[in-house]
This record gives C-alpha cells, structure tokens and sequence, in this order.
C-alpha cells in the first residue's frame, strides 16, 4: 500500500517537472523572439526518435506480459466442442496479434522516417480510392469469416443433441449447483418455480409437490404465513394496526391468493402420470459425474440471479437466466484419471464455476466435476437413489445381471469410440 502510494506521487511529480520544462521551453522561445509553431530541426528529429524508441519499448513489453501472463495452463481442451473453441480462439489471436504489429509498425516507423527536413515541402497526398477499397474490404472479408465460423461453432454446440444424448440439468442459486440426472426414462421432471418450498428448493412438479405448495400457501407453512391466517388478521378488529402496515397485509394477502388460484389451475390440469418424469431424476447437491464419452444435453436454470455455468476445462461456458431454461451439447474426451497423467498432476479435478459475480460469496460458487470411465460410472450409478427413494437402475433381480451387462457393453463402446476419433 505504502510503496503504491510513493509510486503515484513519482508520477504525479514528473508530470508537474514535465510541465514546468515545457514552460521554460516557451518562455526562452518567447525571449529568443521565435515563433511557437516554429519547432527546430533538432526537436524534430528527437520526437521521431522518441516514436521509435516508444514503438521498441511498447512491442518488447507486449511480448514479455505475454510471456509472464499470457498463458494459463488449462491442459488439453477436455471435450468436443473444446477443441473447436481452442481453434477458434488461436485463430483470432492470430489475426489480432499480426495487425497490432503491423499497423503499429507502420505508424511509428512512418513517424519516424517522415520527420520534417528542413526546405522539403510535404508532398498532398488527399484521397486514393483504391487504397480505401483495401482497407476496408480486408477487414470486412476477415471478420466475415470469424463470424462465420464462430457462429457455425456456437450453433453446433446450442442445438439440441439427438434422444442417444443423456439429459442432464444444472440448477444454479445462491451460492452453489445441484445435478440433477433424468434417470431412466431419460426426460427431466416438470418444474415450476410456484412449486418453490424449503422441501422443493428445485421446484419440481409432482402431485404431492403441487399439494404442498398449495397447502402453504392456503395455511401456511415454516417461515410462510398462509392466505388463512393473513385474512383473519385482516378482519379482526381487536388487532392495532398503523395504516400502512394494513395495506402492505392487503398487497401481501392479493399476492397470495392469486397464487393459490395459479396453483389450483396447475392442480387441475396436472396429469398423475407426469409424477413418473420427476420420480426418476436424480439429484446430485455435491458434484456432477460424468461418463467418458457420453453426448450431453445440458439444461440450465436459476433460482434467484444470473449465474454462469463455466467448465475451463471443457472450454464450456453458458449462462443461467432467472425464468429461461439455455442450454449447450457437450462430450467429456477425458476420464480425471486420464487427465491428471496429461496435466501431470495428481491432484487434479475438473471444476465447474460460476462465470457472474453473483452476490457476496460468488467466489464459493464451486462444483467438483468428475468423469469416470465405464465400469467406474456404472458402479457410481448402481450406489444412487432417485428423487421418490428407489434405485437409479431399478432393475428386478431376475434381469439385473443382464441389463447391466448390456449398460456396460453400451458405455464401453461410448468410451471407446472417442479414443478411436482421437
Ligand atoms: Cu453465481
């Protein structure tokens, strides 16, 4: 703190001597009788130089910041689309980094070579339309085609995979995720933000979830007084109440009742047998595991603000919106085990963070992602229960042994179909 201070004030301080020569400079040209726009030669060749020194000065920072920071080992790109965006990101860099020197190099060295002789007149030079065309063509042509592919590349990975493609749905809140899996029906369960109780936080639509929510909003539940208890407090008498407290009770009692009348109609249409799209999920609160391999249809939603879903590993990013569901295609090429031998780290884990700052602990807002190979993935999932309590893979026992053999033959091959595109 102390020595950035000390450093603002040297700045400051040069500044102010910069300032004052500049004044004894005019004030001895004045005294001298020359004229200000009248620069001598030598002051003239001095800029030129300065503008050659400042170009190899400015270039030789560039290059060593680049060097220092300008790599952040994340590994390989660990998924499909990672690759892609690894390409695309360098081809900018690329472009970008070509231009900066070239045009800066032109400036500075044109500066330079240029510098008023004495008894040269400047040659007038207004208008070459063919050198507009160029410089305006070029780049067009060459943002063109980012765009273009960047947008190829974006529409591929936000389209929906096809139904061989595992549905999984991250729910984002304040602080932190939770997985949710779609089971063996491979379709998420229904959700409503209505259906918000401290027994539902993901908001699920099942019968008993909807009578729940209707019941406390009709009487009332923990932390939550009920459209009954509000309107009593309402019509009796005996109760003292300021002005404004009674119409913030009216406003709040409005805003209940409409939705119990919201609720009502959801129970009315409800179908029983959409219960069986919930009943199957499987919800993860502590981390998310993935198969190697596996095509992902990943769905995001937020509870409260926008969060971001950023996987660095994958080079994966996406936003989740308050009352939108977005999505993204995804495919993990690595298991951890494999990644920590090319990173060359034991400790290593694939993450997932939130990208927005989001509140006070936004930098908590952390999920460890693990990808397992086959038969890793199909003992993980034999140890999870679903969202109604029963197996993830409710097989009898009679077929038990066969459907996992089968699962097992599938993963293998989702596994090794990757390494064989590699
Ligand atoms: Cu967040």
């Amino acid at each position: 703190m102390g020595s950035k201070l000390i450093i603002l004030l040297v700045i400051i301080l040069g500044v102010l001597a910069i300032a004052q020569l500049v004044r004894v400079n005019e004030l001895t040209a004045k005294h001298a009788k020359r004229k200000e726009e009248d620069i001598p030669h030598r002051d003239n060749i001095f800029n030129s130089r300065m503008m050659l020194l400042f170009m190899i000065l400015m270039y030789a920072g560039f290059i060593w910041m680049m060097l220092k920071y300008g790599y952040v080992d994340m590994g390989p790109a660990a998924s499909a689309h990672g690759e892609n965006v690894d390409w695309l990101l360098n081809l900018n860099f690329v472009i970008i980094i070509t231009v900066f020197f070239l045009t800066n190099t032109l400036l500075f060295v044109f500066a330079w070579k240029y510098v008023k002789k004495p008894g040269v007149k400047a040659y007038f030079y207004p208008q070459n339309n063919k050198l507009e065309m160029v410089w305006t063509v070029i780049p067009a042509a060459v943002l063109a085609v980012i765009i273009i592919l960047g947008l190829r590349t974006w529409n591929d990975i936000t389209t929906r995979a096809g139904s061989e493609s595992e549905n999984v749905e991250l729910f984002s809140y304040q602080f932190g995720w939770t997985a949710r899996y779609s089971g063996m029906n491979n379709e998420l369960g229904k959700f409503d933000y209505k259906l918000t109780t401290p027994e539902n936080p993901y908001a699920l639509m099942t019968k008993a979830n909807i009578d729940s929510a209707l019941q406390s909003m009709k009487v009332g539940g923990p932390g939550q007084e009920g459209v009954e208890l509000l309107e009593e407090k309402l019509n009796d008498e005996s109760i003292v109440m300021s002005r404004e407290d009674r119409e913030a009770l009216r406003v709040e009692l409005g805003r209940k009742e409409r939705m119990v009348s919201l609720l009502e109609a959801m129970s009315a249409t409800y179908n029983d047998s959409l219960d069986a799209l919930a009943n199957d999920d499987v919800i993860l609160a502590d981390s998310l595991v993935l198969l190697k391999g596996q095509n992902y249809n990943m769905s995001f939603r937020s509870k409260d603000v926008i969060h971001s879903a950023y996987f660095p590993h994958f080079r994966a990013q996406m936003n989740t919106v308050p009352g939108m569901t977005t999505y993204f295609k995804f495919q993990p090429l690595y298991t951890t085990d494999e990644m920590k031998k090319k990173m060359n780290n034991e400790e290593f884990e694939y993450i997932l963070m939130c990208n927005k700052i989001c509140g006070g602990s936004h930098y908590k807002m952390k999920m460890a992602v693990t990808v397992l190979g086959p038969e890793e993935y199909l003992n993980w999932q034999k140890s999870k229960t679903t969202y109604d309590g029963s197996p993830w893979l409710d097989y009898s026992d009679s077929e038990r042994a066969e459907k996992e053999a089968e699962l097992l033959e599938k993963y293998t091959a989702i596994a090794s179909r990757v390494d064989e595109e590699k």
